[in-house]
């Protein structure tokens, strides 16, 4: 749910600096990366374009989308291996417009300055939000007279009054037109608004028509208390909690990576960095250096989180459409906050700027959109102490340094913080950090013992109930191990029972591979039923002859509690299977769908999977859904301190040793006045 807060801001933000600011982005050789996202140049031009050629047309459409539409993968690989810009694959943008009530898909050529293919989208679902549609339907109750006389009623001011946009879902209906639902807060006495909701009033927006065409007002609840709820840190009042002491990675030969336009190269590893309004970072083209083969190796073609279904728990009228896809309707890069540097990220960071087309079609930047830091967290790489030798001890110890790369979504009340980072022995680690505020329903209780029926959530202060609910992330993965044909192997772990005599043992566990051949093979619930899943390419092999590959350790194993024929089910299936893999496919990106906001579940992931195409030595794309169920507690209140999850990918036989035996440790640093104490 976005915040209307932020979109006030941004909207201000849009009148300085769109377009005027919109400097030309330069390109290294003078020709973009394919797959660097497009600038503020390009966004201009784009909507030069599509301006112009809906001229006859008495009203411009609206740019719901923007973004590249990346060249062939074929295309791609062949030209980097030998860039040449004569021969460049043509740069291409994708844009999704309304004009007319109607979704038009239409495909810009940049290098040609025309439009390729302007098609009318006639399926289900409609387009990502615009912040700007979303601020104009959440100012609409404010001068609506009904909306008024219930505030009245209420006796809440009305200047205190902030109203928030929400998807609606879909429950079924056959008629499904494009409308936001509306709630509103209470702001008086603190800036946490989601605290304080003014329960029981919800209207409903039509954004083609941007007018309210239903109103309700059913309950009188209180709307809770401003007290405690502010998080500012000068709104704080005494008694106050312990002091920390601040500490500062110091990197006085400067950091240890190099960005060549959107490239990243760092220790032993390259990859490319691209930033979307919808998916937020992407991870492209990702290789690892290998000494021993003088070359550096793929991964990753590409990665970046494709899709973050959030269904809350409680089915009551005011509440039981709430059940967002955060991508696809409001989009993690449109949410993306910028960084404060120091707390955001640390002092060794570099920080990188985002652009994303507003609804006119102008560029927006967002400064600080990523930062880019070497971590030095005072983890253990590898170590071994040896004792057993008479007469001497070796110890050997190796510091870990990683590569981040962070992005801050603020989906309305929730933050969500993106880590991909790159580690010398080869392992990516996917980490989300989930902060910011509970969404909260206004009730009468102001003690448990007052509830008499399932209140949906978990009193946090009077009159605050903290609702159920889960949040998925569903990661795109595309590797490539050390090549594009790759196939999926779960190495079983089975318990064998020694039947002859043989040992005094009765049982052990040994591995039993499974070749994945088809996507039902590959559709998995992770339980308590260990196996390895690991990305093969069954091409190659080490010297020794083990399979290269690279292996999902997943970090939750959380599904779905919602059955398979509730809507919201129907819609966000992708989050059945724990992990998915999928023949590659350009068009198959999103698990929810290219149209998600009132999708009806006809273009998931889990519809292409039903396909059950082969995936055996192919070019496949792993999804992997990282899951919380949130079962809100009172440390979440008034903000909620980070709770993380991740998953790592680890190589597995994919050097012939451990990497980082011959990485050199990283230069003890002289810290100025700082004693290690012993
Ligand atoms: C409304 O505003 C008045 C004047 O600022 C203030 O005294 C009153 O407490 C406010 N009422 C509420 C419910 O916030
Ligand atoms: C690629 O995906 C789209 C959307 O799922 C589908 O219509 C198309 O048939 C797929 N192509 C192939 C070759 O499977
Ligand atoms: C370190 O300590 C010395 C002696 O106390 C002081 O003169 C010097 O300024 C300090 N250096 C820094 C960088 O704080
Ligand atoms: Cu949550």
């Amino acid at each position: 749910m976005p915040s209307t807060s932020r979109k006030i801001f941004i909207l201000s933000l849009l009148s300085i600096f769109s377009l005027s600011t919109a400097t030309s982005h330069p390109h290294r050789h003078g020709h973009p990366h394919p797959l660097d996202p497009l600038t503020p140049s390009e966004f201009t031009l784009i909507q030069t374009i599509i301006t112009n050629s809906y001229q006859a047309s008495n009203h411009s459409p609206t740019f719901q989308y923007v973004g590249l539409d990346e060249p062939d993968k074929p295309a791609t690989i062949s030209w980097l291996s030998k860039p040449n810009p004569t021969t460049a694959p043509p740069r291409r943008a994708l844009v999704i417009a309304r004009h007319d009530k109607q979704t038009h898909e239409i495909t810009v050529d940049l290098s040609a300055r025309s439009i390729v293919s302007d098609q009318i989208y006639t399926g289900h679902g409609y387009p990502l939000l615009t912040f700007e549609e979303q601020i104009a339907a959440s100012e609409l109750p404010l001068s609506y007279p009904p909306f008024l006389e219930s505030v009245k009623k209420r006796k809440l001011n009305v200047s205190d009054v902030v109203c928030s946009t929400f998807s609606v879902g879909w429950f079924g209906e056959d008629d499904t037109s494009r409308v936001l639902k509306i709630q509103c807060f209470y702001t008086g006495g603190t800036v946490n608004l989601y605290m304080r909701p003014v329960e029981g009033i919800t209207l409903v927006v039509d954004l083609d028509e941007m007018k309210i065409t239903e109103y309700y007002d059913r309950l009188r609840v209180p709307v809770p208390k401003a007290e405690g709820t502010d998080y500012r840190a000068s709104e704080q009042k005494p008694p106050f909690g312990p002091q920390l002491k601040g500490a500062a990675t110091m990197q006085p030969d400067g950091p240890g990576f190099e960005i060549d336009g959107h490239t990243i190269r760092w220790a032993n590893w390259a990859f490319h960095l691209g930033f979307d309004v919808r998916a937020g970072p992407i991870i492209s083209l990702a290789s690892i250096y290998d000494i021993d083969q003088h070359t550096f190796r793929k991964v990753m073609y590409k990665g970046y989180i494709s899709e973050l279904f959030v269904p809350y728990m409680d089915p009551t009228e005011e509440w039981y459409y709430k059940t967002f896809f955060d991508l696809g309707e409001f989009g993690f890069g449109q949410s993306a906050s910028s960084l404060e540097p120091l707390n955001d990220c640390p002092a060794n960071s570099v920080f990188m700027d985002g652009y994303y087309a507003g609804q006119n079609g102008k560029p927006i930047k967002l400064s600080n959109v990523f930062c880019i830091f070497e971590k030095h967290a005072g983890n253990v790489a590898w170590r071994h102490t040896e004792t057993s030798i008479p007469g001497k001890v070796v110890r050997e110890v190796r510091p870990e340094v990683s590569l981040v790369v962070r992005m801050v979504s603020t989906v309305g009340n929730y933050d969500y913080i993106l880590d991909w980072e790159f580690k010398p022995s080869g392992s990516i680690n996917v980490q989300v950090g989930l902060t910011g505020i509970l969404e909260v329903r206004g009730v009468t209780y102001t003690r448990t013992d007052q509830i008499k029926q399932d209140a949906h959530g978990t009193l946090l202060a009077d009159n605050t109930i903290g609702v159920y609910h889960d949040h998925f992330l569903t990661y795109y993965l595309d590797l490539d191990v050390d090549g594009e044909a790759n196939s999926f192997v779960k190495n079983n772990l089975e318990m064998k029972r020694v039947t002859d005599n043989s040992s005094p043992r009765k049982s052990y566990w040994t591995v039993v591979s499974e070749t994945a051949k088809t996507e039902a093979d590959a559709r998995i619930q992770l339980g308590l039923k260990p196996a390895e899943l690991v990305v093969v390419n069954p091409n190659k092999r080490t010297k020794l002859g083990n399979n290269i590959g690279y292996r999902l350790i997943p970090g939750s194993n959380t599904g779905p509690l919602l059955s398979d024929d509730d809507y919201p089910q129907i819609r966000g299936a992708f989050t059945k299977y724990n992990i998915w893999v999928t023949p590659y496919n350009k068009s198959e990106k999103w698990a929810g769908g290219q149209y998600a906001d009132r999708s009806r579940g006809d273009d998931t992931l889990a519809i292409w999977s039903f396909r059950n195409r082969g995936i055996e030595n192919e070019d496949v794309v792993l999804w992997y859904t990282i899951g919380f169920h949130h079962v809100p507690c009172q440390e979440d209140f008034p903000v909620m301190p980070t709770l993380s999850s991740g998953f790592e990918i680890r190589p597995t036989n994919f050097f012939e040793r451990n990497p980082l035996l011959k990485t050199k440790p990283p230069k003890k640093v002289d810290w100025p006045n700082c004693t290690t104490r012993p």
